[in-house]
């Protein structure tokens, strides 16, 4: 196969727009096929197609990837060359594909001090490495109701589990049925999966009406939607509720999705949004032996500007300055997403009953209950985890 023609001028695939996925867009995609031409491009080899398609490989970005055991840890994945090392205006001496027959074929890159050899499987591999994390995040349509899973079938059938695990990435919640009533189950649940996070009530959190109540959810008053510990800067990313008893008239679980709500008011409001994602303000939680407490906007997004926690919580929240210089455009916005969190038709609303467990993402569903008459019994335990433990295994690569 020849590579002549240094150099040329090229294009990049367009990329695609952006929809409700979380993660860079994809934009590169190595043909199995053999290109005809390896070509330098500016900083660059080009690889061209027979069908026209280009994919341009920068110098610095191949030489980082050599993968080579002397430039990698071959092993255990890990990188090893230092791009700094290189100078930054690294050219290649010389870029040739190699075809070994008509499926698979192989780029050839000779360095001033060293020379790679890429398979069509390793830039593949490398293409794909770069896109991993892409995942679909689906807001709730206004008849959402989460999924629900058997306990048994989850924690012995391994595709049940990625199937509830995948549902609870995209929507932020599910529900688990079957699960033992025994206080503890919901630690060890969690813990077949990932390590559970530890917070600073415990690891599991009892909540039942009591006489030495820290929280309005050790009461039977109604508990407006809210994420747990919006007192931490950073609270655990997951949640698992696990009703025990529920014997009481009352007590309906309510779920908000807050990312979506997050987005219809950046849409109507984007100055408010701005403030809201921008304007610290306290929270605070604590017990006569624990304090928690910390300064946060309640919206922030992700370096790609998707909403990436909705930090909301009417029991915790602390005053701002009355002098805060952004007092009443602050005001305009938290009244206006106050109300859309209370309003009924943004609210997803069922029981749940012993041995019923609701997993939600921490920083993007509220969770509250309606009140309920404390006659009858009723007791959930909680749990925490984190999202990187839930959304890593599920993007392994095979
Ligand atoms: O009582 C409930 O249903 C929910 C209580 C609560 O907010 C929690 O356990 O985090
Ligand atoms: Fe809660
Ligand atoms: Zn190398």
């Amino acid at each position: 196969m020849t590579n002549e023609t240094y150099p040329a001028a090229g294009s990049t695939p367009a990329a695609p727009t952006r929809s409700l996925v979380h993660g860079p867009p994809i934009i590169t995609q190595v043909p199995h096929s053999p290109p005809t031409v390896a070509k330098p491009d500016g900083a660059a080899v080009r690889l061209e197609w027979p069908d026209g398609s280009t994919v341009r490989l920068p110098y610095l970005w191949l030489r980082d990837h050599c993968p080579c055991s002397e430039c990698q840890v071959i092993e255990i994945g890990e990188h090893r060359v230092i791009i700094g090392n290189q100078p930054e205006d690294l050219a290649a001496n010389t870029a040739t594909i190699v075809e070994s027959d008509s499926t698979t074929w192989a780029l050839d890159v000779t360095w001033p001090d060293h020379a790679s050899t890429f398979s069509c499987t390793d830039l593949q591999r490398l293409v794909a490495s770069s896109q991993r994390g892409q995942r679909r995040v689906t807001t709730w349509s206004s008849d959402f109701a989460p999924d629900r899973f058997d306990h048994d079938a989850v924690i012995t059938d391994q595709a049940t589990a990625k199937n509830m695990w995948e549902a609870f990435a995209e929507f932020g919640a599910v529900v688990v049925t079957g699960t033992p009533t025994e206080p503890g189950t919901v630690e060890e649940f969690i813990s077949r999966f990932m390590p559970v996070r530890e917070m600073p009530f415990g690891r599991v959190h009892d909540v039942a009406v009591n006489t030495r109540a820290y929280n309005v959810a050790h009461t039977a008053e109604a508990l407006p939607p809210h994420n747990d510990f919006a007192s931490m800067s950073w609270p655990a990313s997951g949640q698992a509720l696990h009703m025990l008893t529920n014997e009481t008239d009352g007590g309906d679980s309510i779920i908000v999705d807050g990312w979506r709500l997050a987005e219809e008011f950046r849409a109507a409001q984007p100055e408010s949004f701005e403030v809201l994602s921008r304007v610290p303000v306290g929270f605070r939680m604590f017990s006569d032996t624990v304090e928690t407490w910390t300064r946060q906007p309640l919206i922030r997004c992700d370096s790609e500007g998707n909403v990436s926690h909705f930090r909301y919580s009417n029991q915790l929240i602390q005053p701002l300055d009355p002098q805060h210089p952004d007092l009443d455009s602050f005001y305009k916005g938290y009244h206006a997403i106050c109300r859309a969190v209370v309003d009924p038709t943004n609210q997803v609303r069922f029981r749940l009953e012993a041995g019923h467990m609701l997993l939600v993402h921490g920083h993007r569903v509220l969770h509250g209950r309606t009140a309920f008459s404390s006659g009858g019994a009723r007791h959930l335990q909680d749990t925490y985890f984190d999202f990187d433990d839930v959304l890593a295994p599920l993007t392994r690569p095979d």
